[in-house]
Parts: structure tokens; sequence; C-alpha cells
């Protein structure tokens, strides 16, 4: 069975982890992914938050599966040399240096499309054209810039970001979609183009909802968030706790052994269609019959205490208990899974979710597959390269000879 990218060869000059998650992605569907790291160090997460000495760290190995590893020294005469052969060879470029990175290597998008008139050369950065677009961005900047921050937490309390990294594996995700519409695109025009994702749209993106919410404002209080009806609305959209972002109620309540654990919770959504169910199975039939409690609207003030009772019942009951009892009732819910759940939960392994995976210097370790699944293209993960292992293979086939590897070794350019 061919993959869906097979033939595709991606230049990967990503490093830490929003082009990483990219071009994974890339080599999962079956492209050739070509990383191209200094020679020496490599990608600076090799070495971070190292859990076993001398030992490439779960966090490159994580994001590096599929790969093959070229070392060069793309600032040297003969790095440049062999890299300008690499663009040739390839079909897309993905990077996500500080901006500018790559121009003052030589390599601006004018000099590829003049090396390469195919090639697709595709980036992320912190921030688009504007006041922000020289800086080095980091995940929660982009959650900071991007106002995911501003609408996370409790109520009363200071910004939050969250462990989700959208901003990287996010913005990540974008970039494989813009290439593969590129690809698409030079099948009919025959040229390659440049694509450009910034993680701080990115990440508003994903805030969309937030967006939608701050033109409400104009119009009278969010009658959906906890903040109605007692509390007070300011100018901008508020943080709302756990609420739920949709038109359906929703909040996160404890569960049979809360005390000692603390994922011990289920967020439960109130939609209501299932409410009827929903209250009677939490004792409150009399709820139905009663206009004050009886209709979404006269529920909406009350929201505090319609979870309160909610919790009442769930708290007598065990977090899967809850999810066997209301899922037939079609209320929507879903545990509080931890780590540690998740990674021991059958049916992800089943889906190639979690895999598996065994490396020759870490032995074997847990890591999260393809998150989308081709019916005709499946995605099965192979070890992350160790630094510089496909090196000679990779010169062999861009042409250079034994004795040109050897003398450009002899000078630190590979
Ligand atoms: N050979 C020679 N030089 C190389 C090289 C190679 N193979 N690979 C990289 N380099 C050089 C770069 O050209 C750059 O040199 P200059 O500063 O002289 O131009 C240098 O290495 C360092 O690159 P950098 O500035 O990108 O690295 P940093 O660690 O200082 O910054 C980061 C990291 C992520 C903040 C920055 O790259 C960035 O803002 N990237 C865009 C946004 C992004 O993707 N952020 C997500 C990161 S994941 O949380």
């Amino acid at each position: 069975m061919t993959k869906a990218l097979e033939g595709v060869r991606i230049l990967d000059m990503t490093h830490v982890q929003s082009g990483p998650t990219c071009t994974q992605l890339l080599a999962w569907f079956g492209a050739d992914v070509i990383k191209v790291e200094r020679p020496g160090t490599g990608d600076a997460t090799r070495g971070q938050l190292r859990d076993i000495p001398d030992v490439d760290s779960l966090y490159f190995t994580m994001l590096n599966h599929n790969k093959r590893s070229v070392t060069l020294n793309t600032k040297a005469d003969t790095g440049k040399e062999i890299f300008t052969k690499l663009i040739e060879h390839c079909d897309v470029m993905v990077e996500n240096f500080a901006p500018g990175a790559l121009d003052r290597m030589g390599f601006t998008w004018e000099r590829i499309q003049e090396i390469n008139p195919r090639m697709v050369y595709a980036s992320v950065k912190g921030f688009g054209p504007g006041p922000y677009e020289d800086c080095k961005v980091y995940e929660n900047v982009a959650q900071c810039t991007g106002g995911s921050a501003s609408t996370t937490g409790e109520l009363d309390g200071f910004p939050m970001v969250t462990g989700a990294q959208i901003g990287d594996t996010g913005t990540g995700l974008n970039l494989a979609l813009g290439i593969v519409t590129a690809l698409f695109h030079r099948e009919r025009s025959g040229r390659g183009q440049r694509v450009t994702c910034a993680m701080q749209d990115g990440v508003l993106n994903l805030c969309r909802v937030k967006m939608r919410d701050q033109q409400r404002i104009a119009h009278g209080p969010l009658k959906e968030y906890p903040q109605y009806p007692n509390g007070e609305f300011g100018v901008a959209v508020p943080r709302a706790g756990n609420a739920s972002g949709g038109g359906q109620p929703g909040w996160i309540v404890k569960c049979k052994g809360w005390e000692s654990d603390p994922d011990a919770y289920i967020y439960v959504i109130t939609q209501a269609a299932a409410f009827p169910a929903f209250a009677k199975v939490i004792g409150h039939e009399d709820w139905l019959e009663d206009p004050e409690w009886s209709t979404p609207e006269a529920r909406l003030p009350k929201l505090e205490q319609v979870f309160d009772e909610i919790e009442k019942w769930t708290m007598t009951k065990t977090k899967f208990e809850v999810m066997e009892i209301l899922n037939p009732l079609n209320v929507p819910c879903g545990p509080i899974l931890s780590m540690k759940e998740l990674a021991e939960e059958p049916s992800l392994r089943a889906t190639g979710t979690v895999v598996e995976v065994d490396h020759p210097e870490r032995g074997k370790y847990l890591t999260v597959g393809n998150p989308i699944k081709l019916s005709d293209s499946p995605s099965e993960v192979k070890r992350s390269p160790l630094l510089g292992e496909h090196t000679d293979e990779i010169l062999s086939e861009i042409g250079l000879s034994a004795d040109e590897v050897a003398a450009a070794k002899a000078e630190g350019a590979v």
C-alpha cells in the first residue's frame, strides 16, 4: 500500500516544537523528511528535559518520528553548496527559526525560487507582519498574545496558560495544511509558493468563539457565563472558569474519591433535550413541572445551583459510573482523564493514538501517534533518527562522492 505523500521530499529545517510537529505529520503520511541539523549539537531539544543521561530526550524523540537526520553547517561555504543541492532535490522546505535567520544564511525566498521554482517554502513565526514581527516566540507567549490566556482561568483569578500546546502543535497543524494545499496547487500551476503561519494567528483562530463573545458584550451580558446574573462584565470577554464555550451550559463536578484523587471529576453538559432524563436520574423530577426550573431560560440565572445539585449526585459515583449512567441518557459528559489513565487506555493503543516505540539508546517509550487516520495510508510510527544518522546516505543521494563527503566532514561543514 502506498502512502498518501510517498515521493514528496521535505527539507526539514525545523527545531523545538511547532515546526517538528508539522514535518512529523507529513512523515507519517509517507513524505521523506530530511531533517537538517547543526553538526555536533543538532536540534536543541535533543538535550532538553533529559530523563536519561546522554540519550535523546523524549521531547525530541516524540516530535521527530519517521524522519532522517543529516548534519550540515548551512553557514559554511561547503555547507551552503550542499544545502543548495538539497533545495534542488526537495519539494518542500520547512523552517521555524527566528525571523530572518534563513535570509541571513543567504537563502531568501527569491533565492530559493531561483534554485527550485517548484519549491514550497513554509515557515512558522511568532507573529505576522506588524509591530512584533521580529520577536522570538515560544508556546506560552503565543497563548498570551493570541487571546487564550486572557480568556482562560478562574473568574477572579489571573490569566492562565493551558497545558495543550495550541501555539506550537496547533500552528504546526496549520502549516501542514498549508503545505499540502500548496502542493495540490502546484499540480495545476507548476510553481511552488510561500506558506507562512504565525503562532498568534493560530491561537486566535482557536479562540474564535471568544471573539464572537467580545462582540456580543455590546448587546448585553453574556448570560451563559458564570458572571451572570450577579457579577460584573467589563469591556472585554472575561475568564469563565470551566463554563462551556457553547450554548449548552456545562461545568466540571466532583465525583467519588475527589478528596484524594486530583482527577476524580467529570465534565457534564446540561443539554436541553436530555435535561428531563438528567433531572430524573439526579432525583430532581420536581424541576420538570416547576416553571422556575423547567426551561433552559429559567435555569440560566441559577446554573450554579443546578451544578451544585448535579454534584451532590456525581459525588456518590466514580467518574466512570457517572459516564455509564449518563451516556445512555444522551447527556454529553466526559471524565477528567489523567495522563496515566490515557497512557494505559487500551482503546487508544488499539487505534495507534498511543504507541510504544523502541529506540536503540533509550529502549521502549510511549508516544502519541498520528491523530489523523487515513484508511488507505495508515501511519506507522518509526523511531526518531540519531543525530546525523543518515548523513552519508542523503549526501550520496544528492550526488556527492565518498571523497566529497569525507572532505566536507574534514572541514566541519557536515
Ligand atoms: N547550521 C548553521 N547555523 C544554523 C543551523 C545549521 N544547520 N541551524 C540553525 N542555525 C542558526 C540559525 O541560522 C540562527 O543563526 P542567526 O541567529 O545567526 O541567524 C541560529 O542558529 C539560532 O536560531 P534561532 O534564533 O531560531 O534559535 P533560538 O534558540 O535563539 O530561538 C525560537 C528559538 C524558537 C525562539 C526561534 O527560533 C523562534 O522564534 N522561532 C519562530 C517561532 C517558533 O517556531 N516558535 C516555536 C518554538 S517551540 O516552542
